[in-house]
């Protein structure tokens, strides 16, 4: 099953922002029903955007994000100690966003995690910066699942962003992450790969045509997570049919179900 983590709850986004600092909670709770009306697997909850506000707005959100829906969320903070609160808080098994090589992120993160019940996005980034190259995102994942795998996480729960980088910086990083997610999956078997999928349009125009062209193209390569926009039909479209086109889909029913409930409108 491909999960799905909706993006929508994030303050970087204006309206977002703006239902925060107000207080709103019912643009919150009307957004968090429509993600998972949509087939949000995971809702994302991001609060970094208010700078000095992040504690304050991460737990208010798990609040009323929590009082609407039992779907687990996925706790989005680079701040290791965000992690550690917001983790006190969630009633379903959530997955942390995220742990990385960098020291001052890997470290802490690793010392809390140490016997917690979690799923974990594992970014392939180090203290040298982003990949450079297929080879440099493979060994990270390796060392990634193999410290997560010390301290008893098992593969089901481990997602490994290979960290989409945008066409409009270099043209090679699409097929660097399409390359990338195939040897992680081949070789890490039992891993699950995800990673933001509209980082790869990013200055482009037309972004939702290329992020969905995108993502039939990494679900080849074996990608089975995306933090996407669920609201956006055509891209949970293509989530369904990529899956049914790679043999992952039985009998091709979901795609059937999915256009028998016009989620799949050509
Ligand atoms: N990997 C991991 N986590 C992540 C990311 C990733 N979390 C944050 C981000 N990247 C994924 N989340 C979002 C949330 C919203 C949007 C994009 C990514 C979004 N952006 C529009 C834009 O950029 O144009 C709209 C901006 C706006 O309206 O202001 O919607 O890569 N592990």
């Amino acid at each position: 099953m491909f999960t799905v983590i909706g993006e929508r709850i994030n303050t970087t986004l204006k309206k977002v922002q703006a239902a925060v600092a107000e207080k709103n909670a019912d643009y919150i709770v009307d957004d968090v029903r429509a993600q998972q009306a949509a087939g949000a697997t995971y809702i994302d909850v991001n609060a970094g955007a208010r700078i000095g506000h992040e504690d304050e707005d991460m737990c208010w959100l798990l609040k009323v994000i929590q009082r609407v829906t039992k779907l687990p969320l996925c706790l989005d903070s680079a701040d290791p100690a965000i992690l550690e609160k917001a983790f006190g808080l969630v009633e379903q098994t959530p997955m942390i966003n995220s742990i990385s090589l960098e020291k001052e992120r890997f470290i802490p993160m690793m010392e809390f995690l140490k016997g917690k019940d979690c799923r974990i996005i594992a970014l392939c980034m180090d203290d040298s910066g982003m990949p450079k190259t297929v080879d440099e995102i493979v060994q990270r994942a390796a060392l990634l699942v193999k410290e997560l795998e010390c301290a008893g996480f098992i593969r089901d729960d481990i997602f490994i962003d290979p960290l989409m980088q945008p066409m409009s910086v270099d043209v090679k990083f699409g097929t660097m992450a399409m390359n990338a997610i195939q040897r992680i999956m081949g070789e890490l078997e039992g891993v699950h790969t995800t990673g933001g999928l509209s980082n790869i349009s990013y200055g482009l125009p037309q972004r939702r045509f290329i992020n969905r062209t995108f993502l039939s193209m990494l679900i080849t390569s074996g990608f089975d997570s995306a933090i996407l926009d669920p609201l956006d039909q055509d891209v949970m479209a293509t989530v369904k049919t990529a899956e049914m086109l790679v043999g992952n889909d039985k009998f091709c029913m979901n795609y059937i179900k999915g256009v028998r409930a016009e989620e799949i409108v050509a």
